[in-house]
This record gives C-alpha cells, sequence and structure tokens, in this order.
C-alpha cells in the first residue's frame, strides 16, 4: 500500500530552513520563514506567556477534555480582541489548531453550506491557501492584487476581478499585513470591497494571521471590524501564532458571523461537527494561554506593550532599510518599504535576483522576493541594502 505514495512537493517557504541551516558561510541572512526574530535572532517567549504558563500551572487542577467549540472563555476573549463590539447573537466560533486550522475548517464550512462554491484568493497569497484548497478539491480564482510597478495594490484591478464572484462563493482577503506581499489596501478601499460584496452575495473569508504587527491592534482589526459591521454573513480566520509569539502551540479561531441567531446555531453546530471530523477537542494550552492574558489587566497590558516593541521594531527596520537603499540607488523606487506593512515586503525582484543573493551575499528569501523584515537587525540591513544594488534589483 505504502509504496503506492507518490512524493510531494515540499513547501518551500520550510525548505528554506534547511537550506539556511546548512550555509556554512558566516554573517549569512536569514529573510526565509515568517517567524519574528529579534535583533539577536531569537523568537522570545512573550513575558506575559511566560507569566501566563505559570499561573496555568499552579492552578489548572485537570487535563480533562475541554468543549468540542474549545473554551468559551477563549473563544470570548478573541471575539473581542478581533470584532470589539461583538453581535454576540450572530457569531459563532470554533478554537482550532492554528490559524491554518481555522482556514481549512472555514473551507469545509462553505463546503457543507454551498458544496458547489468557488473562492477568489488574491494573486499572490500565502501558498499554504492554494495548497490547501487543491488538496480539498476546492475550485479557486486568482484575483489581482500586486502591482509589480508600483509595488502596491492594484485596486481597480482587484474590484473588477472581485464583483465576479457570486452568491455562495467565498473571497478571500488578508485583514492586515498581507502575506505574501506587504501590501495593503487603505479603510476607504475596505468600504468599495464591502459594497462590492454586499451587492453579489459573496462571502468574505478574513485570515487574520498579524493583528498587531502593522499599524496596531485596533487598527489592524479595523478592516474586519468594517466588514463585519457591513456584511450580513462573515467567516475570519483569526491566529494567535504571531501575536502571541506560540507559534509551536497551534492556537486559532474561526468566527462565523451569520445572518441570524437560527443560523448562527446551525453555524455552531456544524463548526463542532467539523472539529469532531477532524481532530476532536482543538488543543488547548496555547488557548488557555490567550485567555489567561487577555482577561487580566496587567498580563494583558505587558503583553500589548510588547507586542508593540515588536511592531516599531520591524517599523524601524523598514525605515532604515527604505533610507539605506534611497542613498545607494539615488531615488526613491524603493520607498515602498517603508509603506508596506507586517513581516513582509515583496521586493519585486526576479527568481535570478533572488538566487544571486542567495549565492553570492548568503541571504535567503522566499524566490518570489518576499523578505521577512523580522530577519534583519540595524547592522545586517545595510549588508542587505548594499546587495540588492549589486544584485541589479
Ligand atoms: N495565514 C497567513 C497569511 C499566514 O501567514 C499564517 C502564518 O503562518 C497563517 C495563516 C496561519 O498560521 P498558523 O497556522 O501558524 O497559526
Ligand atoms: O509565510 C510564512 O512564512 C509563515 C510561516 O507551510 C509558514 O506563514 C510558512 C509555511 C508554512 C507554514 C507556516
Amino acid at each position: 500500500m505504502l509504496s503506492n505514495l507518490k512524493p510531494q512537493a515540499p513547501d518551500k517557504i520550510l525548505m528554506l530552513i534547511e537550506e539556511f541551516k546548512a550555509d556554512t558561510r558566516q554573517g549569512k541572512i536569514d529573510l526565509g520563514v515568517g517567524v519574528y526574530k529579534d535583533p539577536q535572532g531569537v523568537t522570545p517567549v512573550m513575558r506575559a506567556v511566560k507569566a501566563a504558563e505559570q499561573r496555568i500551572w499552579e492552578s489548572q487542577t485537570t487535563k480533562a477534555y475541554t468543549g468540542l467549540a474549545g473554551e468559551a472563555d477563549y473563544r470570548n476573549a478573541m471575539a473581542q480582541m478581533v470584532l470589539k463590539d461583538v453581535p454576540t447573537d450572530r457569531l459563532a466560533s470554533l478554537a482550532t489548531v492554528g490559524g491554518t486550522g481555522a482556514i481549512r475548517q472555514a473551507l469545509e464550512l462553505a463546503r457543507l453550506a454551498n458544496p458547489d462554491f468557488t473562492v477568489y484568493v488574491s494573486d499572490p497569497t500565502w501558498p499554504n491557501h492554494l495548497s490547501i484548497m487543491k488538496f480539498m478539491g476546492v475550485p479557486f480564482v486568482e484575483y489581482r492584487y500586486f502591482d509589480n510597478d508600483t509595488r502596491g495594490v492594484d485596486f481597480a484591478a482587484m474590484k473588477e476581478d472581485i464583483a465576479k464572484a457570486k452568491q455562495g462563493d467565498i473571497v478571500l482577503l488578508h485583514g492586515c499585513c498581507h502575506n505574501p506581499t506587504g501590501a495593503n489596501l487603505t479603510l476607504a478601499q475596505w468600504e468599495e470591497v464591502a459594497e462590492i460584496l454586499e451587492k453579489s452575495g459573496a462571502v468574505p473569508l478574513i485570515d487574520l494571521a498579524y493583528q498587531g504587527f502593522g499599524d496596531g491592534l485596533e487598527e489592524d482589526a479595523a478592516a474586519t471590524r468594517l466588514i463585519a459591521k457591513r456584511l450580513p454573513e462573515v467567516l475570519i480566520a483569526a491566529s494567535c501564532s504571531k501575536n502571541f509569539g506560540i507559534y509551536r502551540e497551534r492556537t486559532g479561531i474561526l468566527f462565523a458571523l451569520a445572518e441570524n441567531s437560527a443560523a448562527r446555531d446551525l453555524s455552531q453546530g456544524s463548526m463542532a461537527y467539523l472539529n469532531r471530523q477532524n481532530y476532536s477537542f482543538p488543543p488547548d494550552h496555547g488557548a488557555r494561554i490567550v485567555s489567561t492574558i487577555l482577561t487580566d489587566e496587567a498580563l494583558r497590558a505587558d503583553w500589548a506593550a510588547e507586542l508593540e516593541e515588536v511592531r516599531n521594531s520591524m517599523l524601524g527596520l523598514r525605515a532604515q532599510l527604505a533610507s539605506e537603499l534611497r542613498d545607494l540607488s539615488g531615488s526613491d523606487r524603493f520607498d515602498f518599504i517603508a509603506e508596506h506593512r507586517g513581516m513582509f515586503s515583496r521586493l519585486g525582484a526576479t527568481p535570478e535576483q533572488v538566487a544571486k543573493l542567495k549565492s553570492e551575499a548568503a541571504i535567503y528569501m522566499v524566490g518570489d522576493s518576499r523578505l521577512n523584515i523580522a530577519g534583519l537587525n540595524k547592522d545586517t540591513v545595510p549588508v542587505l541594502a548594499r546587495a540588492i544594488i549589486d544584485a541589479g534589483i
């Protein structure tokens, strides 16, 4: 049986990790996988996470199963964090295995509701979106998004393309900090997106994996809140991996905002059913860390402060890189780096130029020229800037 298996294409982003490890050159720079690193190159456990874990360790008396949809404390705290004004009577929620699990369950839910649906995804998008849909056999089409000339969003093209989505289709949108480009919509543009979806009845699925990494916790949720205020049905897949730094705990959540409370109840039942079919109870430890932090004023304040430090450090690196490149290139053509938000920017370089950065400067980024800003520090920024110019980008 097992010898019938076919080799599967590995994840290109994850492959870079191994390639980087195997490189013996001094001063190599890893701008590949999207994991936050401090200036020393360490992905720290956040202070509030350590404190919450200690509290959990001291107070937890059982590890018996939790609810199929996860703990209510976690789901309520996350609903507050993401939506702020929570339309409780219309909101179903499900603890999931990371943000990826939430995306998967969202697609499963959409398929249960309408087996005949198509998903509209940005070109480009996070490769796992595509890979999961291919695996599930869900049809998808790409909408134009990134403008390779301006390194911003080609909004006119995007509008034209998402207007083709029909009732029962899903339009997958990055709530903030677009991965892999770093280019995002303005709130005024989000209003226009809401208007288009309002007209067609297509349902937005908002992937919110970086709340707090762009312009701030509230600011990064503003687009999601705007969409949730205006539309009758919204799916939201949120991840706690990055903003709580608990990547390996696998902590995510799916929200389904339904038209009315009857549809909410149906959604809640189907979502719990989907957890049961796929992995039964969701993991609890990360979710408990998150609810412990969010429901305690002091822990929450400390977490938010540390998250701000993380966010500001990335903004500082963006400003420094844009400025170094302005000096070296004698032009403003790299200013987009300071405009982009989140961990990533797409440089708009060719695969050959990306390969040259790797072979000649030991600088690793994803083949589409996505770089992880958090992989830099103030000493490596000038090295990268020089290498970018030398590679003819
Ligand atoms: N969506 C996007 C765009 C991401 O970049 C990530 C990051 O890993 C995720 C979702 C899900 O993350 P995780 O499953 O690790 O919570
Ligand atoms: O895009 C990234 O780098 C992060 C981390 O299969 C990641 O989202 C990358 C690949 C993958 C899972 C997570």
